[in-house]
């Protein structure tokens, strides 16, 4: 493979980057002072860095890398479309093959009621397809005046203007001028941190009629949709309590409104059902969809959008959107071939019945260690929050976000990435973990949880808010 940097030694390659690159999310001067990690080769679970380590990757890439890294089938089909068709637009009344059989197959794996897929190049596209979608959809069916969408604080919907406006993250509201006009938030359903008192299905029923006071703030002739994760991601994946969704469900069933289901995450297979609405037994009226349906190997998401809705939109004349790489052929070729491998490989199964619960059973045996409150999981994501005093679910005394950063500091020094959101530790490795793999995550896991509790033992920091 003729990449020159391929070859080059680790401080030089660092050197360029520095000099170069800008990251995302990620304060430029502090990276550059440090220097980047190198990410060289990957397969299966494992990474490899500039340096030659071994890395267990229990993050899936960014939370994509379904059926794990490296496999030739799908570098095969990218390299036979490139040769085919590499490009061709899906605009001006022209189609390919690629971006037909694509959409069929979604239709085909989706939930009945939802036949129609608008393709995107990643989630956060997608979500900025679905604002004019759903506002599209109101002003097509006579009422223009429904524009306002809800949506919940601390959920990640992405990184555009209108992504990061959805999404409920206070520092990307901070900078830029977000969120634009129209998009309101109520509260997510994280019972350890925001929970006090409440039982977990009390509190469950709490956060859920929140979205039935908004309606009514706001009027349901100017409410056009709800959107949220069925599982939250990128907030430290936040597991509602069981009486959250059908709460939910019945808002929903009570008004006249659309509803989001931002399945980038919890897709194709996460949570142990191909979506995540099919796990907490939802009917969106669209999903949006990234990640999972190309394993990250190409950049490609949508919007699989359900008949009643499409209808509407189909007739109601030209709908003004599109990008470039809508449907981008090759982007197409690899997500078939991609599906092909999770269907045929029953990977979707194999979380709910055989990598899931096993992953459970040592993951939930955390909670032993002294650092450890909570831990949750869904299928294979998973997390556990880390307290001072688990018998009061109490915070650290430290600025949130450090004890969770010194965490995954121990993480990377014993080779395993599990991020960390604030003081919460987080999980979502390929659904092709092995048993012995899992194991050794747990292993790594521990290992760095024991070195982190004895940091801040020596620290004085073991004190809580
Ligand atoms: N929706 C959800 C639920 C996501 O998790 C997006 C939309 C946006 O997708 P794109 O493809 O535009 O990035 C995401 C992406 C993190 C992290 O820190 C998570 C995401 C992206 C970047 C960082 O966990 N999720």
């Amino acid at each position: 493979m003729n990449i020159r940097a391929n070859h080059l030694p680790t401080a030089e390659l660092q050197a360029l980057d520095a000099a170069h690159h800008m990251h995302p999310f990620s304060d430029g001067d502090a990276l550059a002072k440090r220097g980047v990690r190198v990410i060289t080769h990957a397969d299966g679970v494992m990474l490899t860095d500039s340096e030659g380590k071994q890395i267990l990757d229990g993050m899936s890439g960014l939370w994509c890398c379904n059926i794990g890294h490296g496999r030739r089938e799908l570098a095969d089909a990218a390299h036979a479309q490139m040769l085919q068709l590499s490009y061709y637009n899906t605009f001006f009344m022209t189609s390919h093959p690629p971006v037909i059989e694509l959409a069929e197959t979604i239709a085909r794996l989706a939930p009945e009621h939802m036949n129609h897929v608008f393709f995107a190049s990643g989630g956060s596209e997608a979500n900025d397809t679905n604002i004019r979608m759903v506002r599209h959809y109101w002003a097509a069916r006579g009422k223009p005046e429904k524009t306002v969408i809800i949506s919940r604080r601390n959920a990640y919907h992405g990184s555009t203007m209108g992504g990061a406006s959805l999404g409920g993250m206070g520092g990307m509201h901070a900078q830029g001028g977000l969120p634009i006009p129209g998009i309101v938030h109520i509260d997510q359903p994280n019972w350890w941190a925001e929970g006090g008192d409440l039982s977990p299905d009390d509190f469950g029923i709490a956060r859920a009629r929140q979205l039935a006071e908004k309606i009514a703030e706001i009027g349901e002739d100017k409410v056009a949709a709800f959107i949220a994760e069925p599982v939250q991601g990128a907030g430290g994946v936040i597991v509602p309590p069981d009486s959250y969704w059908p709460e939910v469900k019945r808002v929903l069933e009570a008004h006249d409104i659309l509803f989001i289901a931002d399945e980038v995450i919890t897709g194709f297979g996460r949570t142990g059902q191909m979506f995540g609405s099919q796990t907490y037994d939802l009917t969106p009226d669209i999903m949006t969809v990234a990640k999972g349906l190309s394993s990250g190997y190409a950049p490609i998401g949508g919007s699989i959008v359900a008949d009643h809705v499409a209808e509407v939109i189909n007739g109601g004349g030209d709908f003004n959107h599109g990008y470039t790489y809508s449907g981008h052929p090759v982007a197409c070729a690899v997500a078939i071939e991609n599906l092909r491998i999770i269907v045929e490989e029953k990977l979707v199964e194999r979380v709910r019945t055989d990598i899931g619960p096993y992953l459970w059973e040592r993951w939930k045996a955390l909670t032993d260690h002294p650092l450890v409150g909570e831990a949750v999981q869904k299928g294979l994501m998973a997390s556990i929050a880390l307290t001072p005093d688990k018998s009061t679910r109490a915070k650290f005394a430290s600025e949130p976000g450090t004890v969770g950063y010194r965490c995954r500091e121990r993480c990377f020094a014993n080779n395993l990435v599990m991020r960390h959101v604030g003081d919460r530790m987080i999980i979502a490795p390929p659904l092709t973990i092995s048993h012995d793999e899992v194991d050794m995550l747990i292993d790594r896991a521990t290992r760095s949880l024991d070195e982190t509790y004895a940091g801040l033992k020596a620290d004085g920091m073991l004190v809580s808010a």
